[in-house]
């Protein structure tokens, strides 16, 4: 961000010159009017740099790109180009991972994987269709393997407001009542703002589901206690901000049920790279044992599905992709989340056509 002080004959005469200059994104700071005209303090707001590692990738891909377009060689003469033959092979994929905001060290991890690829695998490579190129990319995400997470009973959704936590336990219910499965309870910690615990309270009744709603002080145990007989508790708990530490504590604290519970951690797929960060750190105090994407379909990249589980090592535990309560959460899985990512799959869960 670079600061200027722009003069002109008039404070609006001034702003006009703002925009001439600096662009229809800048920040106006200060505006001085007197009687010699005016001056305007104002900032040109920059994109943020990407990172160095990045930066190189989208740097070797314009290359790339160019001398492709360049060499062309007859079909006769393919491999006879200036260029070694498999750097352009894995143009495509690097560009379609690139575009999803797949982080610069998973997608190296993933080059180095298909610059092995054999020749059935294609020239270029599609990501669409490679299965190489799926696997290589599924390998980056942890797997659930055997956890403690199962044997738990009470299993809370915790995540920033508007996250989808209530709609992804309202649509659990859903399913696991249309799977025949009565062994479930749901229980809420968000029962003391107005209106917050509607969509669970209706879907509890409409599926006639033991429901507890924990009030205040209240104590959680006690709830859980109260469902005696059920072996899996839902527990929806109110959305936090990553800078409301005080509250952030007090729901670690009501959650504090060692060997009872185990807490998932509700995202946004849609969410900006940055926030969805600063949720992160904010709530992996709880020691989520995995993670919920949510608005897959609202999401533009895709990246965050596996940069996110990459770097924490937490698996992904289900995806929603829809506001529909009967059908729109998807138990994830490694090659599902792939294919998102890869384009093999439209963010509606429907095969892409091919
Ligand atoms: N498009 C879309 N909307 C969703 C999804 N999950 C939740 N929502 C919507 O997001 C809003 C907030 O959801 P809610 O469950 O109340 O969030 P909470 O504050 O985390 O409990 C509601 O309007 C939901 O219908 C999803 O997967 N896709
Ligand atoms: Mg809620």
């Amino acid at each position: 961000m670079r600061l200027r002080t722009i003069h002109g004959r008039s404070v609006a005469d001034a702003l006009r010159r703002v925009q001439q200059e600096l662009g229809p994104n800048a920040l106006v700071l200060e505006t001085h009017d007197g009687a010699g005209g005016a001056e305007v303090v104002a900032a040109d707001v920059e994109r943020e740099e990407p990172a160095e590692g990045l930066m190189r990738l989208r740097a070797e891909l314009a290359l790339l790109r160019r001398e492709m377009r360049q060499a062309a060689p007859a079909p006769a003469e393919a491999g006879a180009g200036p260029l070694p033959a498999v750097l352009p092979r894995l143009a495509k994929v690097a560009e379609r991972l690139l575009d999803q905001d797949l982080a610069a060290e998973l997608l190296e991890r993933v080059l180095k994987v298909l610059r092995a690829a054999p020749e059935q695998e294609g020239d270029p490579i599609d990501p669409a269709k490679s299965d190489l190129c799926r696997t290589a990319l599924a390998g980056l995400i942890p797997g659930t393997g055997p956890s403690a997470a199962r044997k738990a009973r009470c299993h809370a959704f915790v995540g920033p407001p508007g996250a989808g936590k209530s709609t992804t336990i309202a649509k659990l219910a859903e399913q696991s009542r249309r799977a025949g499965d009565s062994s479930f309870g749901v229980i809420t910690l968000d029962a003391d703002r107005p209106g917050s615990g509607e969509i669970l309270a209706s879907c509890a009744e409409r599926l006639a589901i033991p429901y507890r709603a924990v009030r205040g002080p209240e104590d959680l145990l006690h709830a859980v206690d109260s469902l005696g007989k059920l072996t899996t508790l839902l527990v929806d708990t109110a959305g936090l901000g990553f800078r409301e530490n005080a509250s952030l504590a007090a729901l670690r604290e009501r959650l504090n049920l060692p060997h009872q519970l185990v807490a998932y951690l509700v995202l946004p797929a849609s969410m900006e790279a940055r926030a969805l960060r600063a949720s992160v750190r904010a709530f992996l105090p709880f020691a989520p044992a995995g993670l919920v994407f949510t608005k897959v379909d609202e999401a533009e990249r895709l990246g965050c599905l596996v940069n996110l589980p990459a770097e924490l090592g937490l698996p992904v535990a289900a995806l929603g992709h829809g506001r529909l309560l009967s059908g729109d959460l998807a138990r994830s899985s490694r090659n599902l989340i792939a294919d998102l990512v890869l384009g093999r799959r439209s963010s509606s869960m429907e095969p892409a056509a091919r």
